[in-house]
């Protein structure tokens, strides 16, 4: 099929070939993704295009991009997303991971008690979500490998001390480390402009509501930030706050959950395959096995917005608990 190219995506070509560094060849990238026209006939350019975008990015930000390599850190990632748990010293990070996660990270009194990074899995419903506890922002003293972590992250917690009069000042400050570091938490779409940035999709938590002065320190925190960000209000003392935190982190990680049925056997219910939102039928099909989005004839959905055992396309979106059966 003739892919029929257009005069704005050819004149953002020329940019692209005549770019002077990866910032202009990225922008140019970007424009002839977003003018190519979208039917048959381009998808593999689009493919192409956004592949060729990722990897730009990712080098920008690695800063591979330019000359001597940056070492770069991440964590094995197990489950269905991997949540940084950030703030400033003693806001309750472990103490928070120990209680979601059901596990025994060290906590104290002193700052700084957590100085490697401590990754604990979080159970929820029937998927496992891994919480990675980090060592806290500082303009003080922190390890060069702590920002590298965060942007690897799939989102972003920030836990701060509601219990403490210094609120404001955690707030500024975590939010001037954070930014030193290039990384926003703030899910400004617009933003999304300069690549060598890390956007993550973010959290507030107004940790230790327990302590006396939390309400009132919650009212300052939203006369000053009300209009940009919202707050998730807990503490180790409220356990009914603490299980809809994990609803809300797995709803954040916007990733759904699929159950693989083989013909003629019952679902596997016990192990879904977890994608991000969006992803299609063939996506899940290459999930599974990397062969099989080729070999696919037709598949079968019971659940979500179909009708039980409906055949469903290539480009079926997902959703959230669908049983799938792929028929080879
Ligand atoms: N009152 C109260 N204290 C808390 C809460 N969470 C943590 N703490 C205390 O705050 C201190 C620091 O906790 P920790 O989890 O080590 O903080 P981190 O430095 O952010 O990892 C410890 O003394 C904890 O017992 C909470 O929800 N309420
Ligand atoms: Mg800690």
């Amino acid at each position: 099929m003739p892919a029929n190219l257009n005069a704005q995506y050819y004149s953002a070509e020329e940019r692209y070939k005549g770019a002077k560094d990866d910032r202009e060849r990225f922008k140019a990238l970007k424009e002839m993704l977003a003018v190519i026209p979208k039917h048959k006939g381009t998808e593999k350019l689009q493919a192409d295009l956004k592949k060729k975008i990722s990897r730009l990015k990712d080098e920008m930000q690695t800063g591979k991009s330019k000359g001597p390599k940056r070492l770069s850190y991440s964590i094995e990632k197990e489950g269905a997303g991997q949540v940084a748990l950030v703030g400033p010293p003693n806001a309750g990070k472990s103490m928070l991971a120990n209680c979601l996660a059901g596990v025994s990270l060290e906590v104290a009194e002193y700052a700084f008690t957590t100085r490697i990074f401590q990754p604990a899995m979080m159970p929820y419903e029937d998927m496992q979500i891994q919480l990675v506890d980090l060592p806290p922002l500082s303009n003080e003293y922190m390890e060069n490998w702590v920002p590298s972590i965060i942007k690897s992250c799939d989102i972003l917690v920030l836990v701060l001390d509601f219990g403490n009069d210094d609120l404001l000042e955690q707030i500024e400050l975590s939010l001037e480390i954070l930014s030193h570091h290039k990384i926003e938490i703030e899910d400004n779409k617009k933003a999304e402009e300069d690549p060598r940035i890390t956007y993550l999709d973010s959290l507030i938590i107004a940790n230790k509501m327990d302590l006396p002065h939390a309400q009132d320190n919650s009212s300052v925190f939203m006369e000053f930030y009300g209009d940009r960000f919202s707050l998730y209000h807990t503490s180790r003392e409220d356990q009914a706050s603490l299980e809809q935190l994990k609803r809300k982190i797995f709803e954040l990680l916007d990733v759904v959950r699929i159950y693989s049925k083989r013909p003629g056997h019952d679902p596997e219910m016990d192990n879904p395959y977890v994608l991000p939102r969006g992803k299609t039928l063939l996506d899940f099909a290459q999930t599974v096995h990397k062969d099989f989005a080729q070999n696919l004839k037709f598949a079968k959905v019971w659940g979500s917005n179909k009708f039980d055992g409906q055949r469903i396309t290539k480009d079926y979106v997902l959703t959230d608990k669908d049983v799938i059966e792929l028929h080879l």
